[in-house]
């Protein structure tokens, strides 16, 4: 189970409903994300049956996907995973923030908390150690979406 970074008070997400929507860019690690971020929402009392997956094919789609999920899904907050590593063009630099921005506008214009899972790394060690083991970030990420959705 991963090590949570921050404290969380007793979440009850038995009402809700989540959305996750994952890039397949750096997919192992994308997906050790999901997996971790899945089971902070089941401990927090999320239902299986409420929780809704899309995958998208790299981090630039994220903010799309997450509009898809709260418009035809319903649900009450979204988690966007993704994982950006620098490169030698300025690739990094124009998704990084194309996508921050795009998250921050949606949690304006939609009312809905969409959730910040993107890791901006400057090689594969540190995606490494930051999406898997006890330092898996995906887990935050999900009790921060139960208790946006809960405010
Ligand atoms: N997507 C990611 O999620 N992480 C990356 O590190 C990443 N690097 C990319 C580097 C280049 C040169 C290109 C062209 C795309 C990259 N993408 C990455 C994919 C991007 O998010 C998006 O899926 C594509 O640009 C299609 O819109």
């Amino acid at each position: 189970m991963s090590k949570a970074k921050l404290k969380f008070d007793k979440l009850d997400g038995n009402k809700l409903k989540i959305g996750i929507v994952c890039a397949r860019w750096n997919a192992e690690f994308c997906e050790a994300l999901l997996a971790s971020c899945r089971q902070a929402l089941v401990d927090s009392q999320v239902r299986e049956e409420n929780i809704k997956i899309i995958r998208v094919p790299g981090s630039y789609e994220l903010v799309y996907g997450a509009a898809r999920l709260i418009k035809s899904e319903k649900v009450d907050a979204v988690v966007c995973i993704g994982t950006l590593i620098k490169g030698e063009t300025m690739h990094f630099e124009y998704i990084a923030e194309a996508v921050s921005y795009g998250i921050m506008k949606l949690n304006v214009e939609t009312g809905k908390p969409v959730i910040f899972g993107v890791l901006t790394c400057l090689n594969m060690e540190q995606v490494c150690a930051r999406s898997t083991g006890e330092n898996n970030h995906g887990y935050d990420w999900g009790r921060t979406a139960v208790e946006m959705a809960l405010l």
